[in-house]
């Protein structure tokens, strides 16, 4: 390995590893390490990196395993030849939302780390006044959720502060969980940390600041002042200002790294920590998503990210604080993805992605009036469930407008028109949260299915822009060590702080985004007049299925 005198680190505490990767001072990786938590950290039995807890939809994670998680990646770090002395700053995301509880003897420990010891030795079960904490998979505040909407005046009044409904899996709720069914842990935490700003409290070895963007996703931080807001504050528990902290930009330096590591794993004291992030909003640093590019996930759940100028107020979805402009990032959680995409591969395909993309590359642009939507389970945006397949004939105004048809006549109708209502979907709902298509927009696919050529083609149709893919699907890894350059570079030169976070990393990367598909010519012509129609489906779809009050994913 090339000896390098500037290096970044990168983490990601994922829902199932922790990824570490160091870069080089132009950004190219380096050295990557990863650890499983089923696989690498048996002894804890988790499953997908959670336990399901005794409630229903209750889902936790032992803080400890994270910390030794902490120790053991680092190890491996260095087993296959990073030099740590060289890097000069470091950050991290995780996934979103999941909270951790410190004692005061945890905070005591945190601030004199033994060098000569296992963090996970030091960092034990003593650290944290709660040992199950709440993770975003974890479904089981509704009650929570519905109080702290009415306590600050209804569900509109929380999406105006917050920018998202309350959500179980968002912080805030789970904090008043914990404050009204286990008061005295809640007593006895001294402060509450994010996963990603707790695992940043470890490098600095003082509880880190809680990041503007991971905040968002509280229900807590008032999103337009980008302080706590008072009302949230006060419908989720009391005295929780102090237990939270002041929020921090995500682009700031948040302190050194702490002697621990110095003395353990040779960093310079020097090295500097910058605000770690949640996962999502980190992604968008990792795929250099600015305002003119749409970034679309089609992983298990199908998700679209963007930047907005403004915060919308669309009742689903979220709006955070953006991770690296003075401005908002949007975030769309689709449940109804390759799941589904999936089902009609093995029904209609013959199981097979070929088949697959071939019944998709043999069928016209349009379906000719053939279009449909599969909710198989209740979709997030809208809240409904069911299949509606209408046939050129039907409109709003049909009498079987809510039935529509039980079966296309071929496969490959079926899958195009399966594929372009997924896709309509997406768009009208990315217009929804103010996303403003041009001629300059650009759509990121990532994600399973973006290995698919046709399916990646119907979305520059639809989308009516040209597909990109990069070659990394860690994007929320990359986008750490990218952050943690960036920041030292606005911090330490003196440059001017709105300095674009894109121009600067991408100077680095010239060939980050491979084009794959552009849209056929008229694909508006065929496309736009489907939109409202798509729309007419789902309100068709209401109708017949009593909308259902469910929440997140
Ligand atoms: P995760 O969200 O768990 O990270 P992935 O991004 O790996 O998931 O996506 C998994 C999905 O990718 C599968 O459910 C499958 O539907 C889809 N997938 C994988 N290969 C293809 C392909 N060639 N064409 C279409 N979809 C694919
Ligand atoms: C986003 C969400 C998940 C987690 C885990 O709102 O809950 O994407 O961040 O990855």
């Amino acid at each position: 390995m090339p000896t390098e005198e500037e290096t970044y680190l990168g983490f990601d505490l994922s829902t199932q590893k922790l990824k570490a990767v160091q870069l080089s001072k132009d950004l190219q990786t380096l050295v990557y390490a990863e650890v499983k938590f089923d696989k690498d950290l048996y002894e804890f039995q988790t499953f997908g990196g959670v336990h399901a807890g005794d409630e229903t939809h209750e889902f936790y994670v032992r803080p400890i395993m994270w910390v030794k998680a902490l120790d053991m990646v680092l190890d491996r770090l260095v087993v296959q030849g990073a030099n740590l002395s060289t890097v000069v700053a470091l950050s991290g995301s995780a996934q979103q939302h999941g909270s951790v509880y410190w004692t005061q003897q945890g905070i005591d420990t945190l601030n004199q780390l033994d060098a000569d010891k296992f963090l996970h030795v030091q960092l034990n079960e003593s650290a944290f006044s709660l040992n199950r904490t709440p993770i975003w998979m974890d479904g089981s505040t509704e009650k929570q959720c519905a109080d702290m909407e009415d306590a600050v005046g209804g569900r509109e009044k929380m999406v105006e502060i917050s920018g998202s409904k309350c959500y179980p899996r968002f912080t805030g709720p789970q904090i008043r969980k914990i404050y009204e069914t286990k008061p005295d842990v809640y007593e006895n935490t001294v402060r509450i940390s994010l996963v990603s700003s707790f695992l940043a409290s470890i490098f600095i070895g003082h509880v880190a600041p809680i990041d503007m963007a991971d905040g968002s996703g509280m229900n807590l931080l008032d999103i337009r002042s980008k302080k706590w807001s008072e009302a949230c504050l006060n419908a989720c528990a009391p005295d929780l200002e102090r237990r939270l902290g002041e929020p921090v930009k995500t682009c700031s330096v948040i302190g050194n790294v702490c002697s621990f590591f110095v003395q353990r794993y040779g960093f310079k004291n020097t090295c500097k920590v910058t605000g770690f992030t949640g996962d999502n909003p980190s992604a968008l640093c990792g795929m250099l998503v600015h305002k003119e590019l749409l970034a679309v996930s089609l992983g298990t759940s199908d998700t679209i990210m963007m930047t907005l100028t403004q915060p919308s107020l669309l009742q689903e979805g979220h709006i955070l604080r953006h991770p690296v402009e003075d401005t908002f990032m949007g975030l769309l959680c689709f449940r109804n993805g390759s799941l589904v995409r999936d089902v009609f591969k093995r029904a209609d395909a013959n199981n097979n992605w070929d088949c697959f993309s071939e019944m998709l590359d043999s069928t016209p642009r349009g379906n000719g009036g053939n279009m449909a939507l599969h909710f198989h389970s209740v979709e997030i945006i809208p809240s409904v469930e069911g299949t509606l397949r209408w046939g050129p004939e039907h409109s709003l105004n049909c009498s079987d407008a809510s039935v529509g048809l039980a079966k296309f006549n071929s496969p490959a109708v079926e899958i195009r028109a399966l594929v372009e209502g997924q896709m309509l979907h997406r768009k009208a709902i990315a217009a929804d949260m103010g996303f403003t298509f041009g001629e300059n927009t650009k759509i990121v696919a990532t994600g399973g299915a973006s290995a698919n050529k046709s399916i990646l083609q119907v979305v520059a149709d639809v989308f009516n822009a040209p597909v990109y893919i990069q070659k990394t699907t860690e994007a929320a890894l990359l986008g750490s060590a990218y952050r943690a350059k960036f920041t030292l570079h606005i911090t330490s030169t003196g440059v001017n702080p709105s300095e674009d976070y894109y121009e600067y990393i991408a100077q680095f990367l010239p060939h980050n985004l491979h084009r794959v598909c552009d849209p056929a010519k008229d694909s508006e012509d065929d496309y736009l007049p489907m939109l409202p129609r798509f729309r007419d489906m789902v309100k068709a779809l209401q109708t017949r299925k009593k909308t259902m009050n469910v929440y997140g994913f």
